[in-house]
């Protein structure tokens, strides 16, 4: 029974019951009314706002600018609404929320002061039973519903207190996350503070206004900037108003939800006067994700962040004038960035005061809360107020926190036992038609939350008229696109010094929670793409399942490796021009130009240039030195550049990689380029090239006598192979071994890869195409020289490295290549590398996750060598 009526047998109450009127449930629920879907919203609180309803501690206000904290889904709204302060206090937040459910009518939709209990899945009939308590006690109700949404808010749930004794005390308490609606009067009282997170930091200067006497217990100390807050900036006022829906626009594709121009330039790059300038003016300008992004690197690597960390450091250091109390407000334990950065005002000259008073709880632990006050190990404090500013079981806390029972019996919090498994942070497997406003696994708490709201919202609407139109009953993820998204998210935080911090974002806050990375880290704007992708691809990795049958669309929906990943999407958004357009003279420029700006790779103890008689002139070579004494092992090695551009310097960063991880002297060959040199003219440069190096190695600072191995990558990788396959035949010289990196090794081109992988990963077959065309007709190519795999026989070739990328047109070539080397009874290390395109690997530097993969080929091939084989 429900509301007192008879349901029919696998009917409904409504189609959606929302749980939370928080910013989320509200706009969903405005939502499904213009879609004419019924729904019923419960809500815990006595009115609308969430996270501003429960949030009333003193200080309480926004950490985003309030004009970017607001829907933007009515433009009407948006003009009628006035934010007074630049960060708004929550009772105008509240109030803003409080209008919003007036000028829409929500409140009669939403049932207050009512829990949801539980919700459980019948399978038979597809549908959840949804069960209610009322907070002021007494029986709840059973709704049906056809889905479920939680807008639960990602923090919502106030951790458990766990200082011991804390249930002791006789005097108030106050917990800032559940705050009371009556005003709290401090003035004259003796205050504890426990806990310097945000809500503390915002509410300690306020307190201490009034109290005779604030006690902060600090256990860890947090990076706090300045909010400057003020009225609205009218520049800014003024820059929406001009063209609000471009300033939304722009806000959604935007990474972290308010637009602001992305540094690409290293913190680590530019002079000390000019970096502190710049921390200054963000100092001065505030703002979370503007302050974190005066420079590219803070939150990738450790130097560039400890830079910034040290700046602020410097900042408290200025503010509070005991030095002993800056150096306890002074975090050291782990990067700035990786637990929130926090907004305050006047928080840490607050210190200053000499009513207040900083317990340092890593020197002075608490042994116990007393009816009184507070036992230190080496002192007893009297307060007549405690107040908990200890946090929030963040973004799984409200969600397991409902005992949901999905398939099978199967309950959420089992499934979500090792940490949180959702595809797109909005969906879990099992759990039909149950979907999550900004959970775990979507940018959420990274991100402005009202950009990522609505854009949750928005999908799981459109997801319903999906749905509807295509007569499917429910929708839930596939395994697979579970796994791969949450290996995903993990890669992506794995790329930040996110995982650094025992932070919130990690679950560490609560004791017994599996320590795993929460939210999405790859940008609201990359985020929104891949969810746009989702739906356009038919929504690839669900199942939808109606009277009609069975829809499933198993897949994956990020496969790149993320780094990789944005570095296509940045190259697609520059608009360069498709190689295999221009002329070769066009193109080496272009390539040249587009060399000059990567990182250069590692230092070598020495760099020397040469000339060496190639088959027709001489020719330059590079030779990079490991910086340990010598002699050391020989690489002779041909850059890539489809035989048509390169040189002995333009694999200049790979080189240096191979030199200081191999200890090997790398020795870079230039080569005659076609068109103006077509085939055999480069495998003729390379077999001199070879027999040069093997000549003169005691000289070159090698091994007199010792075997040399040969490398390349792409082209240079197919003269490698056809280096090696000379010498074999011709008896000399000996090979020690041979690294082949995405070689090209068949001019048939009929491989499916070059199908598979034809278009988007940088190496194009189009343009795989047009080196051949330039290198060597199609009456020539079947010759071993330019096809190394069409080679009679492979026998008696030293042992190879061969390295494919899952992502490249090359791949099965290369993959032929190194199975048919095994055939033929040679050793080989194959190396598949998942997630990454033809030319990845080589950008060193530039794509971490490449790094492990350099790593082993070059332990591979540092194994190889010595062991020289000769025909
Ligand atoms: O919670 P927190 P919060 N003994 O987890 C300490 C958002 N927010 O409520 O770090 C002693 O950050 C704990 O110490 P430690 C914002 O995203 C937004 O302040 O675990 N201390 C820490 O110092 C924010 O990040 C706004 O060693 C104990 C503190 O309590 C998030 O909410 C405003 C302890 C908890 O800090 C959470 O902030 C406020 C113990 N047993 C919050 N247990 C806006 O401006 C915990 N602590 C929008």
């Amino acid at each position: 029974m429900a509301n007192g009526t008879e349901r029919e047998a696998g009917g409904t109450d409504v189609d959606v019951v929302v749980v939370g009127a928080g910013f989320a449930g509200m706009y969903l629920l405005h939502r499904l009314r213009q879609l004419g879907m019924s729904t019923r919203v419960l809500e815990a609180g006595d009115d609308v706002g969430g996270t501003w309803y429960w949030n009333r501690y003193p200080g309480a206000r926004c950490d985003i600018e309030t004009l970017d904290y607001s829907y933007s889904f009515d433009p009407e709204l948006e003009r009628e609404w006035q934010w007074s302060e630049k960060f708004a206090p929550q009772p105008e937040i509240l109030r803003y929320a409080q209008h919003v459910a007036d000028k829409y009518h929500l409140r009669r939709d939403i049932t207050f002061g009512t829990r949801v209990e539980g919700a459980r899945w019948d399978d038979q009939a597809s549908r959840w039973h949804v069960r209610t308590r009322p907070v002021s006690g007494g029986a709840g109700e059973e709704i049906v519903a056809r889905h479920v949404v939680m807008a639960t808010g990602c923090l919502s749930v106030p951790k458990e207190i766990d200082v011991p004794g804390a249930d002791r005390f006789r005097g108030e308490v106050y917990l800032t996350g559940r705050w009371p609606h009556e005003p709290v009067d401090f003035t004259g009282k003796r205050v504890a503070v426990i806990g310097t997170g945000s809500s503390a930091i915002q509410s300690i200067p306020v307190i201490a206004e009034d109290a005779a006497q604030v006690t902060v217990f600090q256990r860890t100390p947090n990076f706090s900037i300045p909010a400057n807050n003020g009225p609205v900036p009218e520049r800014k006022r003024a820059l929406i108003e001009a063209d609000r829906a471009a300033y939304r626009e722009s806000a959604r594709w935007s990474g972290s939800g308010v637009p602001y121009e992305r540094s690409m330039v290293s913190a680590l790059s530019v002079p000390d006067e000019e970096r502190l300038a710049t921390y200054e003016m963000a100092w001065e300008r505030g703002g979370i994700s503007e302050f974190l992004g005066t420079y590219s690197d803070h939150l990738t690597n450790p130097a560039a962040n400890e830079l910034l960390a040290d700046f602020v450091r410097g900042k408290i250091r200025s503010i509070v004038h005991d030095p002993e109390v800056a150096e306890a407000l002074c975090p050291t334990t782990y990067p700035i960035g990786t637990k929130r950065l926090c907004v305050d005002t006047n928080y840490y000259a607050t210190y200053n005061l000499p009513h207040v008073r900083l317990v340092d709880l890593r020197k002075h632990p608490i042994t116990t809360v007393t009816e009184r006050g507070v036992d230190l190990v080496d002192e007893s404090l009297e307060f007549d107020v405690i107040v908990f500013a200890t946090g929030f079981d963040a973004m799984t806390g409200a969600v397991v926190g409902v005992d949901i029972t999905g398939r099978d019996g199967l309950t959420l919090r089992e499934a979500w036992q090792h940490g949180p498994m959702t595809y797109l942070g909005l969906m879990v497997e099992s759990f039909p038609n149950l979907f999550l406003v900004t959970g775990p696994g979507s940018p959420s708490v990274l991100s402005n939350m009202i950009v990522s709201i609505e854009q949750h919202v928005d999908w799981i609407v459109d997801c319903f008229v999906h749905l509807r139109d295509e007569g499917s009953e429910t929708i839930e993820p596939t395994h697979t696109a579970v796994e791969a998204w949450v290996k995903h998210t993990n890669e992506f935080a794995d790329l930040t010094l996110m995982p650094r911090a025992n932070s919130w974002y990690m679950g560490a806050n609560v004791p017994g929670k599996p320590r795993v990375f929460l939210p999405y880290p790859g940008g609201v704007d990359g985020y929104r793409r891949a969810c746009n992708e989702v739906v356009e691809r038919g929504y690839l990795g669900f199942v939808r399942r109606g009277p009609a049958g069975e829809r499933c669309n198993d897949g994956i929906i990020r496969r790149l490796a993320p780094d990789v990943g944005v570095m296509l999407h940045m190259m697609s958004e520059l608009g360069l021009p498709a190689l295999e357009t221009l002329s070769p003279p066009e193109v080496r420029a272009f390539t040249e130009a587009m060399a000059a700006q990567r990182p250069p790779g590692p230092d070598v103890g020495e760099i020397v240039d040469g000339r060496y008689p190639g088959a027709a002139g001489e020719l330059d070579y590079r030779l990079y030195r490991p910086a340990s004494p010598g002699p050391h092992p020989v690489i002779v090695y041909f850059h890539g550049g489809g035989w048509v551009f390169g040189s002995a310097t333009s694999d200049d960063p790979l080189c240096r990689d191979l030199c200081v991880r191999t200890g090997a002297i790398v020795m870079s060959m230039d080569y005659r380029h076609a068109p103006e040199a077509p085939f055999p003219a480069a495998a003729d440069d390379a077999v001199a090239a070879l027999r040069w190096v093997a000549d003169h190695a005691g000289e070159l600072g090698g091994t007199d006598g010792e075997a040399v191995a040969v490398a390349g990558w792409s082209a240079g990788g197919n003269l490698a192979a056809v280096a090696a396959q000379v010498a074999r035949d011709a008896g000399g010289p000996a090979v020690s071994a041979q690294l082949l990196l995405t070689p090209v090794t068949d001019g048939a081109v009929t491989h499916a890869s070059h199908e598979e992988n034809a278009d988007g990963y940088v190496l194009t077959a189009a343009l795989m195409r047009w080196f051949w065309d330039h290198y060597a007709p199609p009456e020539q190519r079947s010759d071993p020289l330019a096809s190394p795999l069409r080679a009679e026989r492979l026998d008696g070739l030293p042992p190879a490295v061969v390295v494919t990328c899952e992502f490249d047109p090359l791949r099965d070539e290369g993959d032929a290549y190194a199975a048919a080397l095994e055939r033929a009874g040679v050793t080989v290390h194959h190396l598949r590398v998942p997630g990454h395109v033809h030319s990845s690997l080589t950008a060193v530097d530039a794509l971490p996750t490449g790094a492990p993969f350099r790593a082993e080929m070059a332990d591979a091939l540092r194994s190889f060598m010595g062991a020289a084989v000769t025909a």
